[in-house]
């Protein structure tokens, strides 16, 4: 142990000696905290996780998450030095364009990066995920004889994911569901970025964690020993999630900032000369001493043999439970049944219900064709309706429920499906009011970027939503979703199209996907097929009625308002045609040639009409086109009222038509 003990504070010194040498060649990033965590580094790193380098996606990995993102450098070193595929040169590429160590760690870039983080708080969010997901994993999977999953996540955190919202949103419902398998590292340096950290906290972490049922300790967190018994004492203990507070100094190894807000950022690179000799580093930069090389590469070994070990095992439980076996294979690889629309009966013509309600009934047979599609709503089941029926809650007591009832935690609840999207072996669902998209809106767009297949089901779409009033109205929402990249928005107008909106967002793996839902009910469509209908959302767009006169005019619409552009067609004449749009993103994938189709070039006659901000529609009806939207905040009055007070009908589209040259 003496040795190890050594080696590891050697290369702790080492791992410090790389992020001096990679922030001070690019002349950004931040020192203070893979300087001040550098212990904690190399005890994780090289003697308390369970991982293997040579396959980072190791099912019984431990999780760990850098939830404070700004100390990427503290991720690449360590992944380096234990063996990933991440060589030197690409750690000395730092931030630079196409390396695998970006400014802030994103998943899918660098093997052994669990999460994409840097906005302050969302690691912490995905790490519960992770954890929801692996009590999930252990549940559905694991069997009286074989126990293939046990890992644990650990999630390294500084002040300032400690102090978002979003973090204490996600803690607290940690501490609820008992999460056990969660470890979180708090590296407590009294430091943020701009000033100590006294200037804007001065609560008792210890307790808060406390009171929200968490375990906590406390040690010096550049104290190789202490940690790790920290840390295996975290490991062992049931029942509660597990704080360890680690006190460390930001930017040790740099005495001119070390302790103080300097540290923080690259202040400290001026003077690396001299700290790496006082480390008693070589002037070799990006130097790795031969003994820390055998250490790791020994230390990989013995891991890879852990890992077969949980191998032998994991076969073995295939071989008795086949049928167990092909499902997680088919979680792990992210696979859909080709046919899903075929499980979803059409609905009666004469249906007239809510989208919201049509989702309830379309939900059931797709979670039955999809076993590991999982759901949630912020406290909301009764009003979104995505409850699924044949599964009940997921709780301490049923880890295996699919209906997680996040709370009024709108945004750790869409860290949380990142995290369970991360692990990749469940689809993770979640729901709320549309209007309460905003208070998730900063997971959702990582989301996006992260490639990852979340779900929202967002319901309550428009100011039909009726008596609440303007503060239940959402009227930017909609248009404000559509402007993030990757983000595929589906707004259905009918049962069928809500039909067609769920398969297409489950046939999605590389990207999110949001439901637009109407708390009030709509007709059932049928100027085209059930089929034309579940397959123009697909497309994004298509033509629900089409003319029967050469084309003159071409109305636009989504969701609720698709029905008042059919009433006005039908007063306008043969040569109107009605377009549903309920994806501007996915039509807009489509073939040149379709959407040609759809919206010939040549007709500039077009009104488009949806109940919100009516901006991204101009996109469509061109300079020559009319927008009939609402761009003011609502009313509180009935929903039929205040639709029609601001302007949703059919008259208007036909007065609008008449209006145009
Ligand atoms: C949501 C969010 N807000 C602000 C920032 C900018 N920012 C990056 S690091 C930081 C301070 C973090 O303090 P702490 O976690 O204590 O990190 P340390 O100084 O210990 O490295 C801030 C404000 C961010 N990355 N994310």
């Amino acid at each position: 142990m003496h040795s190890k003990l050594q080696v590891l504070g050697r290369a702790a010194n080492e791992a410090r000696g790389l992020a001096m040498d990679a922030v001070h060649k690019c002349s950004s990033g931040h020192l203070g905290l893979p300087l001040g965590c550098a212990e904690i580094g190399a005890a994780l790193f090289g003697h308390l996780l369970q991982y293997d380098p040579a396959h980072p996606k190791w099912l019984n990995r431990d999780r760990f998450i850098l939830s404070a993102g700004h100390g990427s450098m503290f991720i690449y070193s360590w992944l380096h030095l234990a063996g990933y595929d991440l060589s030197l040169e690409e750690v000395s590429n730092f931030r630079v364009l196409h390396s695998k160590t970006p400014g802030h760690p994103e998943f899918n870039e660098t093997p052994g990066v669990e999460a994409t983080t840097g906005p302050l708080g969302q690691g912490i969010s995905n790490a519960v995920g992770y954890a929801v997901s692996a009590k999930m994993a252990a549940a559905r999977f694991n069997t009286v004889e074989h126990a293939i999953f046990d890992q644990h996540v650990v999630v390294l955190a500084g002040d300032g994911c400690m102090q978002e919202g979003v973090a204490q949103e996600a803690v607290a419902f940690a501490g609820h569901a008992r999460l056990d398998n969660l470890i979180l590292i708090y590296d407590a340096n009294d430091v943020t970025l701009d000033a100590m950290a006294c200037v804007s906290q001065n609560e008792d972490t210890a307790m808060r964690f406390e009171a929200l049922k968490w375990d906590v300790q406390t040690v010096n967190g550049h104290d190789l020993v202490a940690f790790a018994a920290a840390f295996q004492t975290a490991k062992a203990a049931t029942g509660k999630p597990q704080l360890i507070i680690a006190r460390t100094i930001i930017g040790k190894g740099i005495p001119e900032v070390a302790g103080t807000a300097k540290a923080h950022g690259e202040g400290g690179a001026k003077f690396i000369d001299a700290a790496r000799k006082a480390l008693g580093l070589p002037g070799e930069h990006f130097y790795v001493s031969p003994d820390t090389r055998e250490f790791f590469a020994c230390h990989k070994q013995h891991l890879a043999s852990a890992h077969q070990h949980w191998t032998a095992r994991f076969e073995t439980w295939r071989t008795a439970n086949p049928e167990l076996a092909a499902l997680l294979d088919s979680g792990v690889k992210n696979e859909v049944p080709a046919d899903l629309l075929a499980n979803i009966p059409e609905f009666p013509v004469d249906a007239k219900i809510a989208t919201r309600k049509a989702a309830s009934d379309v939900l059931q047979p797709l979670a039955a064709a999809m076993p590991l599609l999982v759901g949630g709503s912020a406290d909301l089941y009764g009003s979104t309706l995505n409850y699924i029926a044949a599964s009940k809650d997921w709780t301490p007591e049923n880890y295996g429920g699919r209906n997680i009832r996040f709370g009024i935690r709108e945004h750790a609840m869409a860290g949380i499906m990142n995290g369970i999207a991360y692990d990749g072996i469940f689809r993770p669902s979640g729901a709320t009011f549309l209007v309460f998209a905003d208070y998730a809106r900063p997971s959702i767009r990582i989301a996006a970027l992260a490639n990852l297949p979340t779900f929202y089901i967002f319901t309550h779409d428009s100011v039909g939503v009726g008596e609440d009033g303007p503060t239940h109205q959402p009227v930017e929402t909609v248009s404000g979703l559509r402007v993030i990249p990757n983000l595929d928005v589906i707004r259905p107008a009918d049962p069928e199209e809500t039909a067609g909106a769920f398969a297409a967002a489950m046939q999605r793996t590389n990207g999110p996907t949001v439901a637009i839902l109407s708390r009030q009910a709509v007709p059932n469509l049928t100027f085209a097929s059930a089929q034309a209908r579940r397959e123009g959302v697909a497309r994004g767009a298509y033509v629900l009625v089409k003319e029967t006169a050469p084309l003159e005019t071409i109305l636009l619409a989504s969701g609720s308002e698709v029905q008042h552009a059919v009433a006005a067609a039908k007063e306008l004449g043969a040569g109107t045609r009605v377009v549903s749009m309920p994806s501007m993103e996915r039509f807009e994938r489509q073939s040149a040639e379709y959407r040609e189709q759809v919206l010939p070039g040549s007709v500039r006659r077009r009104v488009a009409i949806e109940a919100g901000v009516s901006d991204l529609w101009h996109r469509w009806v061109g300079l020559d086109g009319q927008v009939i939207g609402i761009d003011r905040f609502g009313i509180s009055a009935p929903g039929g009222k205040v639709m029609e007070l601001l302007g949703m009908t059919a008259a208007n589209v036909v007065a609008a038509v008449r209006s145009l040259k």
